[in-house]
């Protein structure tokens, strides 16, 4: 349990390190593969909201009517020894705050009513003296704040997003010392969007990455959100409780959506960049960008360069290559084979290099002389196509499996053995 949170710690404190050497001309490879260490819902999500009755009170609550509380939730099973050892500690911080309405502990119990009835568990509550809300979680939080140990503890701020969570309790004062910032915090400032740039002054189909970069400040910023829209395309991306350096983002656009929005007239889009604090106070900036119009004209050249059949003694390889090119951009390259005339297998060809395209069939079902028609056809940004078609007849070889191999032996055998005989016989006369 040290352990986990000593990696917890140490997760939090690279985090804004990774994002703030995060460089624009770094080209993030993956945007979606952000720094994403804790198993439960970053810092900043917002709460989900609910309506469950406390099984201490028989008193129902929403979560949304705590807002303007400090909220520690608790979750737990009765069954798990962690959250055993936990509750002397979680009774500590609610003693710390008795008679204080504004601050709230509460626990979530994971098991089903058929595992632990209502009445198990008040008397689990009473024998560790667990004075505060107990609810059953019925309405899948845990899936929501993707719960997978216990005990796991989330912190709310008053405008109900996590401030911070936690897994296994393993002492009090620093979360004693973050309720206490969080019950007299303070921000009237609204966050600051400095700067917004990107790495380029327009985008094309032919060039449909690129980076946008935010210098955003606030005393306690919780949230920066980037969105794009272009006719029927849009992206968004969340940083939740960023730091205050720079953030960086990069689009990969779909160089379709763009050429069918240079067919709308859309000239230009905007990025809309929007800034969050914990006090729930807001900026929002933007930026446009021009998209070129590029207009493709031809349908795509397609040429079957080669339809190889390989390893016929292991079932039928085949591997189909193409050369693919159009005046615009190709956008996809698919292959079907028919089978003596009717339909018989299909796929995708990948890239392979330049203009050239591939794909390979496993373990074909064919029989020698059968003639396999193969169509690949090429599909340009524009949806234009081109189909190039070609034949190929199977001259699969007899395989030289074992029992061949033996009765060739056995044949030879009986060929040579009378021909020594009677050479043996030759010799002793
Ligand atoms: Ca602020
Ligand atoms: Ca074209």
């Amino acid at each position: 349990m040290k352990k986990q949170r000593i990696l917890i710690l140490v997760a939090l404190l690279i985090t804004p390190m990774i994002l703030s050497f995060i460089k624009i001309d770094g080209a993030v490879e993956n945007p979606t593969d952000e720094v994403i260490i804790l198993n439960v819902l970053p810092n900043g999500a917002p709460a989900m909201d609910w309506n469950l009755e406390d099984i201490m009170s028989d008193t129902n609550y929403t979560f949304s009517s705590l807002a303007g509380k400090v909220v520690v939730m608790d979750f737990f099973t009765t069954w798990c020894t962690p959250c055993i050892i936990a509750m002397p500690l979680l009774r500590e911080i609610n003693d710390n705050y008795s008679g204080n309405s504004d601050f709230v502990l509460m626990s979530i119990d994971l098991e089903s009513e058929e595992d632990t009835n209502e009445t198990v568990l008040e008397d689990f509550a009473s024998t560790y003296n667990m004075n505060w809300k107990i609810f059953r979680d019925t309405v899948n939080m845990a899936n929501y704040y993707n719960v997978n140990s216990f005990p796991t503890l989330i912190l709310f701020s008053k405008t109900q997003y996590i401030y911070y969570s936690e897994i296994g309790v393993s002492g009090t004062q620093h979360l004693i010392d973050m309720i206490d910032d969080l019950l007299s915090f303070s921000d009237s400032t609204n966050p600051i969007i400095n700067e917004i740039e990107t790495d380029k002054t327009s985008f094309s189909v032919l060039d449909n990455r690129f980076a946008v970069l935010a210098n955003i400040t606030d005393d306690t910023l919780r949230h920066v959100g980037y969105e794009l829209e272009m006719g029927s395309y849009s992206d968004s991306k969340d940083f939740w409780k960023p730091s205050t350096y720079v953030m960086n983002y990069e689009f990969v656009v779909d160089p379709v959506a763009i050429y069918n929005a240079t067919q709308y007239g859309i000239t230009n889009t905007t990025i809309n960049v929007i800034a969050e604090d914990f006090a729930g106070l807001s900026t929002t900036d933007n930026i446009t960008i021009d998209v070129d119009n590029l207009v493709d004209a031809e349908n795509p050249f397609v040429n079957i360069t080669n339809i190889k059949e390989i390893d016929a003694s292991t079932g039928h390889t085949f591997e189909i290559i193409a050369t693919i090119t159009d005046d615009l951009l190709v956008v996809n390259a698919s292959v079907e084979l028919l089978k003596n005339g009717a339909s018989f297998e299909s796929g995708i060809m990948e890239l392979d290099s330049g203009d050239t395209y591939s794909i390979k069939f496993y373990d074909l079902t064919v029989k020698k002389g059968d003639i396999i028609t193969v169509k690949v056809t090429g599909e340009d940004v524009a949806g234009k196509t081109t189909v190039d078609e070609g034949d190929h007849i199977i001259t699969a070889r007899v395989s030289l499996t074992l029992p061949i191999i033996l009765a060739t032996i056995f044949l030879a055998n009986l060929i040579i053995l009378p021909i020594r005989r009677i050479q043996v016989r030759k010799l002793t006369k």
